[in-house]
């Protein structure tokens, strides 16, 4: 767990520096990098990009698919008037457990390759020279891990990652590193909360530093004025005709606050926020208490070359994507996007629900993924594995808490929830992540095709219901959608008849598409049968007043592991890898742009 994940800022207190570029690399499949004096640094590694993962650069399959341990490292300069101040370096992104050296001082280890931490190194670096960073990853899957899945030995000694979940394990530094300096006991987190009206708004903001006798806190507007100040700790400010955060049509305020220590500044920290409540209410998802229909796509951050190397660029294209079609929401599956992601969808008013990476928490998933038909939750890693789970969700809402855009927790991807053995845990973590949002917005997780309102035991968790449904490609599929489509039909129909009123959103339902492959009749995998299997959603989708919200997997083509199921990766791309449409693109787009934001409002 980190004390705080603040994002970077400049100002009169606080300095960052990126450390991106070329780092030296090496693999260490013998695990001897600390007996050979790597933690020292080391020069005799590739040149590897940061931020990226390693495995695409590579020409060789075994250096591609390379599990184990591998090392970073890089030389950096702290100028002498860092003295003083308080040095950190801050990882973005690791994957998937890190440990990192300082002039060869062990400074911290890391578990978690989706969130960021931050080494503090003020004690173990030189000022004024050269010093040497020198960071351990491994990258290896284990049951009690999140993503969860299994690291096999091959009979000729190499490992191999075998993944319980769909997408290919890149590894490496994916974020960018930071060179920080803060001051000493300074401002180390924030926290805010809203009440809206037309007439008025209240943030509620809460701020922890570790020193200081005052906080001074302004909020400022879109054109610099400010519209309301307030003093301490923890306060109210109150604006006057507010311009709210809307779905699609965002509004951000900068609050600032100053850390005061004898009537003088101490330290300052500013970020941009956005006034707007999320409430669930019977079936309607209330943004600013109005019904809020979403309509978007699960995702992931991959794209050729990098891998899941965080890539501003393919995230500026994925957003314009996004706005075109008329999405106005994401599914940060199946792990928490770099927090630029956010940045974006919190100026461009997309709503995100984020997701922990805890997938792959089901053994008979994905049976082409190697599946074993055995209930998750009666292995006994998943005392390890809670730990680790809690700690990541502590993490992410810690991280993402002040993002307007932050719609929705998703708590786990599919996990097996047939089975009585899930209860006692999702007690657990639902009771233990509770309170842990100031905002309390709502937790959910996404339920498998097995997970139905009759067989799953965990339905009274979630606040919202998050519907991963694949009739018309799994089961059903070509000309026997239509048997699919009357199956979708008998399972809404019992949540119909149920006395559950909460909403649901289809979180992935979709049909693998090679670009170009055109067929009259459709034939699966042609652009056609895509676009055909969207159809018989949306007629579902259209039929059921609870059904709030439609997000088709996925947003673009992604690389998995390789297998019988998969040509070069998951085809349910509505765009193609390098990002262009695919023809249900444009079918998307006539729905979307044509659906009313409030579509079912009052229903
Ligand atoms: C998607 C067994 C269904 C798993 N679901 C999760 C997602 O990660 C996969 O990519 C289905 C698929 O296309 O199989």
């Amino acid at each position: 767990m980190e004390k705080g994940l603040l994002y970077p800022v400049i100002n009169n207190y606080r300095s960052d520096e990126k450390m991106d570029g070329l780092w030296n690399f090496k693999f260490d499949p013998a695990y001897e990098g600390e007996s050979k004096g790597w933690q020292n640094g080391f020069n005799d590694g590739v040149k590897m990009p940061v931020p990226a993962s390693f495995n695409d650069f590579f020409t060789d399959k075994d250096a591609r698919e390379y599990t184990g341990d591998f090392w970073y490292s890089k030389t950096f300069f702290v100028p002498e008037y860092f003295e003083g101040r308080d040095v950190q370096i801050r990882f973005g992104a690791a994957t998937h457990r890190a440990v990192v050296y300082v002039n060869g001082q062990e400074i911290r280890s890391h578990e978690g390759g989706f969130l960021p931490f931050t080494a503090e190194v003020t004690n173990a670096v030189k000022f004024g020279e050269e010093n040497i960073v020198s960071v351990k990853i491994n990258n290896e899957l284990h049951r009690d891990a999140l993503p969860a899945g299994d690291t096999a030995t091959l009979k000729n000694g190499k490992k191999m990652a075998k993944p319980f979940f769909d997408f290919y394990n890149y590894s490496g530094l994916n974020r960018s590193v930071h060179l920080l300096t803060v001051p000493k006991n300074g401002i180390y987190d924030y926290s805010t909360s809203y009440e809206v009206g037309d007439a008025e708004a209240t943030v509620h903001y809460s701020i922890q530093a570790d020193s200081g006798d005052d906080v001074k806190v302004s909020l400022i507007n879109e054109d610099d004025q400010i519209v309301a100040t307030g003093e301490g700790n923890t306060g109210d400010l109150k604006v006057d005709h507010p311009n709210l955060w809307n779905v699609r049509d965002a509004y951000l305020y900068t609050i600032k606050f100053e850390l005061m220590n004898d009537g003088k500044i101490v330290d300052e920290y500013a970020d941009q926020i956005g006034l707007r409540t999320i409430e669930i209410k019977g079936h309607e998802i209330l943004v600013n208490h109005k019904s809020v229909y979403l309509r978007g796509f699960g995702r992931h951050e991959d794209s050729i070359y990098a891998g899941r190397g965080f890539d501003l660029n393919v995230e500026r294209r994925d957003m314009n994507l996004m706005k075109w079609i008329g999405a106005n929401s994401f599914r940060s599956s199946h792990y928490p996007y770099d927090e630029q992601v956010y940045k974006f969808a919190d100026r461009e008013g997309i709503l995100v629900i984020d997701e922990v990476p805890a997938v792959g928490f089901k053994m008979a998933a994905a049976s082409f993924l190697g599946g074993l038909n055995q209930s998750f939750f009666d292995g006994d890693w998943t005392h390890e594995l809670y730990k680790k789970h809690l700690d990541q969700i502590i993490d992410m809402i810690k991280r993402d808490k002040n993002h307007p855009s932050v719609l929705a927790w998703s708590l786990f991807n599919e996990p097996d929830t047939s089975n009585e053995s899930a209860v006692p845990y999702f007690e657990k973590l639902f009771a233990a992540t509770a309170d842990l949002d100031p905002e309390k917005r709502p937790r959910t997780f996404t339920l498998n095709e097995d997970d139905t309102y009759e067989t799953s035991k965990c339905l009274k968790f979630p606040d919202f219901y998050l519907l991963n449904r694949y009739p018309g490609w799994y089961h059903k599929w070509g000309y026997e959608i239509s048997d699919g489509e009357a199956g979708l039909r008998a399972e809404l129909d019992e949540w119909q008849k149920s006395d559950i009123d909460k909403p649901i959103v289809f979180s992935e339902y979709g049909a693998d598409t090679e670009p170009g492959l055109h067929k009259l009749p459709s034939i699966m995998w042609s652009e056609e049968y895509q676009i055909e299997l969207l159809e018989m959603f949306d007629r579902v989708f259209d039929s059921y007043d609870f059904i709030r919200g439609e997000q088709p997997w996925n947003l673009a083509d992604f690389q998995t592991v390789e297998g019988n199921m998969r040509v070069n990766g998951n085809k349910k791309g509505i765009f193609t890898r390098d990002r262009q449409p695919k023809a249900a693109a444009f079918y998307l787009k006539k729905r979307w742009t044509k659906l009313p934001l409030n579509y079912k409002a009052g229903k």
